[in-house]
């Protein structure tokens, strides 16, 4: 009798549920299952590095630890939370409303904690995914929700491997290093930097502060919501929907559009910085030092009162001399001045060009993903990949949308993927994958906006600027985002409704 193998047909083909990989039980991995169990689509393993839940509110644990997006609008729309403390939570509560939705939405029973992912590979119409511990298993879609802000750049400068003190980047934080009365050293002045100085200048012994560039900041509205009022809002429920849209909007109009090229508004947010600094650095010498040469928001903007004050202060010091290297007992400046040290923290960003990568990634023809982005990532409205069908990002390359709340940006791509499971459902396709001439127009039109936003014409280096020079962001205003995520255009996809001769043949050897 012959043998011959049958290839799988593929899900929608067959009529059964899609077998869905999520990887990441971060934010966007929450937000996954729940949109995809809203949807109907049941059968989800989830794969995460580490041991819970929370990805970036899990690692981050540094003191003064914020989310400068307002809290009743950094929640998810279908879980709005009464009892925010403040109308900028900090990192511990926002963790424990991650951990809260995980467990009360059943996330975690699908969730293989300790297990990352270490390889896919596309064989059409699946995807073979090889986790660290257990078999090999096979997927129709897999969906990265694997974050931007996830590895520490950890800075190349001679001798940091021989500093005898205590040192860790800020997002490894050690809590077993007390600060209290020591002599500590933060390299960065970054958002994560600034939030860490104001909270830990009063209770260490002398702090220097190694700043290769000045930023902007405008101080953070900061307020504490009172028992009462929180009671209101869990009888009335409405008031957090109202308090979600009122700050979605009052971002929009503002910070959004200055970055977008709104002169005006950026008018208003340099003026907004500069009174920032002018009202509270009155030492006209660190002033000067803590004056940017490039235009407010180029940078992403930081929210914080607490940085100049700190700054202020007598047991701190501002070092602008260019770190020479670091010796054991301290940092070398150029001038040749040693700042000694018992704590040093590397509070110096994130490598923010390996969005799913290390994960060994490969699409049809074997080709990796890795070298197809040759290190500068794209995709297609930041989630799809010509060439790696049936494989989503959620916050991939170019994801961020000036400013606003990353749940917001994720949750809307949700939607848009579902829409693509259910066209697939609908037309019975095996497979769909951004057609390639459709990713290349929506990133050259990417490319030709981006020169209008103050993260270009801003005339600043940061975080965003990827190899080719350009900032990896979404260049137009947040409505367009909305407009163009409402509902896909399939015909920027190539709609696969049959699995190609060489699987077919491979099948049948
Ligand atoms: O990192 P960064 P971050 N020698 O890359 C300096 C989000 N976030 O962790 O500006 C000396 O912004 C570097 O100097 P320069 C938010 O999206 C959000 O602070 O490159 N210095 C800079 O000062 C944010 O944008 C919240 O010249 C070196 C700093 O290190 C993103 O995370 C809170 C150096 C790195 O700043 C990243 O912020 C915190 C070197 N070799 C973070 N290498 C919220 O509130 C780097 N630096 C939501």
């Amino acid at each position: 009798m012959d043998m011959m193998k049958e290839p799988e047909a593929g899900w929608a083909i067959e009529g059964r549920d899609p077998r869905i990989a999520v990887i990441g039980a971060g934010m966007s991995g929450i937000c996954a299952v729940i949109k995809l169990r809203k949807a109907g689509y049941r059968d989800i393993t989830v794969y995460e590095k580490a041991d819970k839940v929370g990805g970036t509110w899990r690692e981050n644990t540094y003191p003064g630890l914020s989310c400068d997006v307002p809290s009743h609008w950094y929640s998810f729309s279908f879980e709005p939370n009464p009892n925010w403390s403040h109308r900028f939570s900090y990192g511990a509560e926002i963790q424990a409303y991650m951990e809260h939705v995980a467990e009360k939405y059943d996330v975690n029973r699908i969730v293989q904690f300790n297990n990352p992912v270490e390889e896919l590979t596309y064989e059409g119409p699946h995807w073979r995914l090889k986790p660290k511990q257990g078999d090999e298993e096979i997927y129709d879609i897999v969906i990265a929700a694997t974050g931007i802000l996830h590895h520490p750049s950890i800075p190349d400068i001679p001798g940091l491997d021989c500093f005898e003190g205590n040192r860790f980047h800020s997002a490894q934080w050690d809590h077993s290093v007390d600060l209290t009365g020591k002599r500590v050293g933060i390299i960065g002045t970054g958002s994560t930097a600034s939030q860490i100085i104001g909270a830990i200048a009063e209770k260490v012994g002398h702090l220097s502060v190694f700043q290769r560039t000045p930023q902007w900041m405008t101080p953070l509205a900061q307020k504490e919501y009172s028992k009462p009022f929180q009671a209101l809002m869990r009888v009335f429920p409405f008031i957090s929907r109202a308090l979600y849209y009122y700050y979605y909007k009052t971002m929009e109009r503002t910070f959004c559009e200055a970055t977008v090229g709104n002169k005006k508004m950026q008018e208003a947010v340099s003026e907004a910085c500069q009174k920032n600094l002018d009202e509270n650095v009155p030492d006209p010498e660190l002033r000067k030092k803590l004056t940017p040469d490039y235009q407010a928001a180029c940078k992403r903007l930081i929210l914080c009162s607490d940085f100049y004050p700190a700054m202020c202060r007598d047991n701190v010091d501002l070092v602008t001399e260019k770190i020479e290297r670091i010796e054991p007992t301290g940092v070398q400046d150029k001038e040749g001045t040693l700042h000694e040290l018992d704590i040093l923290v590397l509070a110096t960003g994130f490598k923010v060009g390996d969005f799913i990568l290390p994960t060994k990634v490969f699409g049809e023809n074997k080709v990796e993903l890795k070298d197809f982005w040759d290190d500068a990532p794209r995709a297609h409205r930041a989630m799809s990949v010509p060439g790696f069908p049936n494989f989503w990002m959620l916050e991939g390359p170019t994801g961020p949308v000036g400013n606003l709340s990353l749940i917001l940006i994720t949750e809307t791509q949700m939607d848009y993927l579902v829409q693509c499971l259910d066209e697939m459902k609908h037309q019975k396709l095996v497979a769909m994958a951004p057609k390639k001439e459709a990713y290349e127009g929506y990133n050259d039109a990417m490319s030709r906006a981006i020169g209008n936003t103050v993260w270009v014409t801003g005339g600043c280096d940061s975080w965003y600027i990827d190899k080719t020079g350009t900032p990896n962001l979404y260049p137009w205003a947040p409505r367009q985002f909305r407009q163009e995520m409402k509902r896909p255009d399939f015909s920027e996809y190539r709609l696969i409704k049959d699995i190609p001769q060489q699987a077919r043949a491979e099948a049948a050897e």
